[in-house]
């Protein structure tokens, strides 16, 4: 009997493995991936250049100009622990936000700051996160102060969601320590009630995301959580080798040089699932729901997102030197983690990846979301393709996505239609976390160019030159990303958080851009939509090209894209057809007349200029 009980075993493991192709399976013994931090046993080549900044491009169109010294943005400064990145916890801040947080029709620009362990023991001042209120032409006002969001503590991720559908949207601010829930009390202020609802998460909270997983009407938050810290036990500090009395010390390597420990080696964290219950307060379901995390591995960026064809929102969560995470939604409470199954968890080759940022969109028009994931230096970045029944594959190469991203070390991707084509193209932000690159010839950098891709409209995508002088030829330590249209010309913009320095405001100037249509949806609680339409599907034909966009609460690196969905319709003049999947499973389909504008949508009332 047991010996027939294996062999049907044998047969269901078989037959799986036929009918899902993209399946992965979990590596065998050790996988030397390159992780953010820890020991390299990748020989160290020698490069004449840095690839990674100075590549400009004469014949290159103009696409984004750096307009931050023209703003109040100049003045932002970001900080995190010592310009030597001594410990881990000091590289991977921080997160931004654009979103309209006082309903004026005008994307705001919401960033985080670090901190250090000085202000972290009470010895010197934190530094602020900053609110900067949009005026209009380009003008922006730090409203920090009044707003009452400074953080002031180690800040990592944001994402918004207006939890408590009274139309104002709020801010989930993942912090290394506790973490906060700012409240909009739409008078231009906010009140952190993190505490008070129960989502003051304490440990290293990384890149959050809201979603109403259980379609009760009300956002649920998910949290990652990447590695447990003991501030009065930290690991050994790089600047300390060599040192008389440091003799013995298990110093950590990257190419010989000392460098930061971790991730690897450092015991990883949980994650975080907070149900939303009918009073507004919160209650943590991480084991019960099956997304806990067990195995604690170091999660940087999540995001709730309909990843397979059924009406229920399906969580990614993307994990830094360790397998990345899908989650089925079984729609009775719980998730099936199938990241081997699915063909996410590892890249092509079947290795771990040190995952860092993720981009969400329907690249090829498939009606299909697909996913962008960025990665360390001396690895690709990944894009995956989604084949459709819960299955993925790696798409990176044959997409052109591949071997120009190698030297990079990608953190804020984001699918945008920077030319309004109805193709969407890519924007990734990139910037290492060793200092120590520079005084070496390794072919990268501390501060890198980033990386914009033109999408072809046939599958592939081709690298959009640094024209000199644009903001696309300036080295930036960039982490998060965030996009917007924060002029209101119909043209995306984009923002960077920039570690230790001050943040880019990159200004979409592109020539021969297309129409388009931005939507702000409003969901009918009623009809157990969260306000905010968080997990909404809209579907908009023009011509044979149906297009498919997604509102998406968080993802790119622990950032938050405005939350109004951008079409690019190309040269079409109208809109054929407008279809909206509401969070709550009701299809509604709503005539347009017009377009090169922002329309309200509202579920079951149609549409408001
Ligand atoms: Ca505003
Ligand atoms: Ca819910
Ligand atoms: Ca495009
Ligand atoms: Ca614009």
């Amino acid at each position: 009997m047991k010996r027939l009980s294996n062999y049907l075993l044998v047969i269901l493991l078989l037959s799986q493995s036929v009918l899902t192709p993209q399946a992965q399976t979990p590596a065998q013994g050790t996988t030397q991936t390159q992780g953010m931090g820890g020991v390299s046993t990748e020989k160290a080549y020698n490069y004449t250049s840095r690839r990674t900044v100075g590549i400009v491009d004469a014949k290159a169109p103009f696409i984004f100009e750096d307009v931050t010294d023209q703003t109040a943005l100049k003045n932002f400064k970001h900080r995190s622990g010592s310009p030597e990145k001594n410990y881990i916890f000091e590289t991977p801040s921080g997160g931004v936000a654009v979103f309209d947080y006082d309903g004026d029709g005008r994307p705001d620009i919401y960033l985080l700051n670090g901190s250090t362990l000085e202000a972290m023991q009470g010895k010197e001042k934190p530094p602020r996160a900053a609110l900067y209120h949009n005026l209009g032409n380009w003008k922006f006002e730090d409203v920090t102060e009044k707003a009452g969001v400074a953080n002031e503590r180690w800040g990592m991720g944001v994402a918004v969601g207006d939890y408590d559908n009274d139309g104002r949207p709020d801010i989930f601010v993942g912090n290394f320590g506790i973490s906060r829930l700012y409240h909009n009390n739409g008078d231009g202020t906010f009140t952190d009630v993190a505490l008070k609802v129960g989502v003051a998460r304490i440990g290293w909270s990384t890149g959050a995301s809201w979603g109403d997983y259980d379609r009760d009407g009300r956002l649920d938050l998910f949290v990652p959580g990447y590695a447990s810290i003991d501030l009065n036990n930290l690991p050994p500090n790089p600047a300390d080798a060599g040192k008389v009395g440091s003799v013995g010390q298990n110093f950590c390597q990257f190419r010989g040089v000392p460098v930061m420990c971790g991730p690897r080696g450092l015991k990883g964290e949980g994650d975080t699932l907070y149900h939303q219950k009918a009073d507004g307060t919160f209650e943590d379901v991480s084991v019960k729901a099956g997304v806990s995390d067990p195995d604690k591995y170091y999660g940087f960026a999540s995001a709730f997102v309909h990843a397979d064809d059924d009406d229920l929102l399906d969580l990614i969560v993307v994990n830094d030197s360790t397998p990345k995470l899908l989650y089925r939604n079984k729609g009775d409470g719980t998730f099936e983690e199938i990241g081997y199954a699915s063909g996410v968890a590892l890249n092509e080759s079947g290795r771990e990846q040190a995952g860092m940022g993720l981009a969400i969109g329907d690249y090829d028009n498939d009606g299909r979301v697909d996913f962008h994931i960025t990665n360390f230096s001396d690895d690709s970045n990944v894009l995956y393709h989604n084949e459709g029944g819960g299955n993925f594959s790696d798409d990176t190469f044959q997409t052109g996505l591949g071997e120009v991203s190698i030297p990079f070390l990608g953190w804020g991707t984001d699918f945008i239609d920077y030319d309004n084509d109805g193709w969407r193209d890519l924007l990734v932000a990139n910037g290492h976390v060793y200092p120590a690159v520079d005084q070496h010839q390794w072919g990268t950098s501390f501060a890198q160019q980033m990386l914009l891709f033109h999408n072809l409209a046939n599958g592939k995508f081709e690298r959009v030159g640094a024209a000199p002088g644009s903001a696309l030829a300036n080295a930036i330590q960039a982490r998060g990303l965030a996009i917007g249209d924060l002029d209101g010309d119909g043209r995306l913009d984009a923002v960077t958080n920039n570690i230790d320095s001050k943040p880019a405001l990159l200004r979409n100037v592109a020539k021969q851009t297309g129409h388009w249509l931005e939507l702000k949806l409003i969901g009918d609680v009623s009809k157990k939509s969260p306000r905010d339409a968080t997990g909404a599907i809209v579907y908009l034909t023009t011509g044979k090209l149906r297009q498919r966009m997604d509102a998406v609460s968080g993802a790119s690196y622990a950032s938050q894209n405005d939350p109004r969905l951008h079409f690019g319709l190309g040269a079409s003049t109208k809109v054929d057809k407008l279809e909206v999947k509401w969070p709550g499973g009701t299809l509604e389909t709503i005539n347009v007349q017009d377009i090169d504008r922002v329309l309200t949508l509202t579920e079951g009332k149609g549409l408001a200029k």
